[in-house]
């Protein structure tokens, strides 16, 4: 089992002014920031990011919204991380997720939800080093 999860702080968080708060949170509850940076999605990358979703019908307007704004991109470590994290984070849905979650805390609806979390610990991989060279990992 990996010890490392990718995150994003997404758009809406970015510019509704919870990015603070939700990087607070993230080290209150243990986690260890491995890269942090802010940074903004081309289309074409975010249409990247999201090839799995290619052909879901939200595909179109998640890549427009993931390239509407800055973003903060994030790997953090802790025993269990990929789990733990997504517990944190709550469910895709904020009107699903569990009180206390940053999701239901800072998400604005099902296609803007303040945070992406990793599914697994290869795909963590995958998008931490999607955003950060070898050298940016610490
Ligand atoms: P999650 O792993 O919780 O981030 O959720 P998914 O990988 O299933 O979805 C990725 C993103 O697509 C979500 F964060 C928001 C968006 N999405 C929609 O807009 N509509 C949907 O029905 C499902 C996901």
């Amino acid at each position: 089992m990996s010890n490392r999860t990718f995150t994003m702080i997404k758009p809406d968080a970015v510019k509704n002014g919870h990015s603070g708060a939700i990087i607070d949170r993230f080290i209150k509850e243990g986690f260890r920031i491995v890269a942090l940076k802010l940074t903004k999605l081309s289309a074409e990358k975010a249409g990247e990011f999201y090839a799995v979703h290619k052909e879901r019908p939200f595909y179109g307007e998640l890549v427009e919204f993931m390239s509407s704004g800055p973003i903060y991109a994030a790997i953090l470590e802790k025993d269990n991380a990929v789990a733990g994290f997504r517990e944190l984070i709550g469910a895709t849905n904020p009107a699903q997720a569990a009180e206390g979650t940053i999701r239901k805390l800072y998400a604005t609806s099902l296609g803007e939800n303040a945070v992406h979390g990793s599914d697994s610990d290869e795909n963590a991989k995958i998008e931490g080093d999607f955003f950060f060279s070898g050298l940016e990992q610490f």
